[in-house]
């Protein structure tokens, strides 16, 4: 028997600076009016979906940033989204700025601020909700780039872990779902954090440049191709899903917003890291997979069995350092 979803990457082209919310949310619910026409059961919008990528934007007093963020979810704003999710019958993962007042570790409440994803039923609940941990970038104005990456400025390092929710979606009545953002594809860590969870369907969106900065401000470091830059973004997702045995969707921002170029090519991936879906465009594109949560079984029964192959007493260093330390040098006898 299979346990077949239809799920959908909904690509964002550019959003400018000055294009407002209603606007944005109003692309959003039409792609997934066409994504309800084509049959899906679940769509994923990108990382800060519904304003432009603000971390390249410096503001001296962080509070003059504050209208980039989400107070409240749903808002008047997002509440098209979540009546279009009931009205069609389809969940949606959204990814926004946050500002919440919650207390941190030493129980303090304060004005907070985090790069987040939910998880939407239909019915309009929220399933999961995750804060981005691995925020790439920079706190400072760097005069050295030409454009600015300053999420260590704006957001929190998330505080959610990276968690995972069974719940059911569509015709199938529990699929275990997990999410990540942008960055953190490139850390096999997150993935494996989501794999120990039993994870079928990883969800992430991203906004990702064409040119790397950080390779271009940094002396001597080597020229990253613009080709290479999509590579390395599906490797990471394609290895991640593979050596986790768990489908994927990896949903892009595209095109040329604010003159920035974010490079796109959403994907959909399969447990076998295979590509099943890929977006060609740099605008709103949807793509779909009819995908079959069984396919899951094979890895997860052989070679990443964890229960029976995994050696965590050989892992210490994943948690017990960050940065790598030198090994022994050789000294010729
Ligand atoms: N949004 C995001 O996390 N983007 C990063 C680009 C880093 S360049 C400083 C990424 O890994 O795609």
């Amino acid at each position: 028997m299979s346990r077949i979803l239809t799920l959908a990457a909904a690509q964002l082209g550019p959003i400018q600076k000055t294009e407002p919310r209603a606007s944005v949310v109003d692309r959003m619910v039409r792609l997934m009016e066409r994504a309800h026409q084509r049959g899906v059961e679940l769509v994923v919008f990108p990382e800060l979906a519904l304003t432009t990528f603000f971390p390249r934007h410096y503001h001296e007093d962080i509070a003059e940033a504050d209208h980039w963020f989400e107070r409240s979810m749903p808002s008047p704003e997002t509440a098209p989204l979540f009546a279009a999710a009931s009205r069609l019958g389809i969940g949606f993962h959204l990814g926004y700025a946050e500002i919440a007042h919650e207390p941190d570790v030493a129980g303090i409440a304060w004005k907070r601020r985090f790069n987040t994803a939910i998880l939407v039923a239909p019915c309009g609940q929220i399933l999961l909700k995750y804060r981005k941990v691995h925020l790439p970038g920079h706190a400072e104005f760097d005069p050295a780039r030409h454009v600015q990456h300053l999420e260590k400025r704006y957001f929190e390092v998330g505080d959610l872990g990276f968690p995972v929710i069974r719940a059911p979606m569509g015709k199938l009545d529990g699929i275990n779902m997990g999410m990540m953002i942008c960055n953190d594809r490139r850390w096999p860590e997150a993935w494996r954090v989501l794999g120990l969870q039993g994870v079928e369907l990883v969800m992430l969106g991203y906004n990702t440049p064409t040119t790397n900065q950080d390779a271009a401000t940094q002396t001597g470091a080597a020229f990253e191709a613009p080709h290479l830059r999509v590579f390395h973004s599906h490797l990471s997702v394609q290895a991640g899903a593979y050596q986790n045995a768990t489908f994927a969707v990896a949903t892009a921002k595209a095109g040329i917003e604010d003159g920035c170029e974010l490079f796109g090519h959403s994907i959909i991936v399969n447990p076998q890291g295979e590509i099943v879906a890929q977006a060609t465009s740099r605008e709103d594109e949807l793509i779909t997979a009819d995908c079959d949560f069984d396919q899951c079984r094979l890895g997860r029964t052989t070679i990443f069995d964890f229960e029976r192959h995994r050696r965590p007493e050989a892992y210490r260093r994943i948690v017990d350092q960050i940065g790598a330390i030198s090994p022994p040098v050789f000294i010729p006898r």
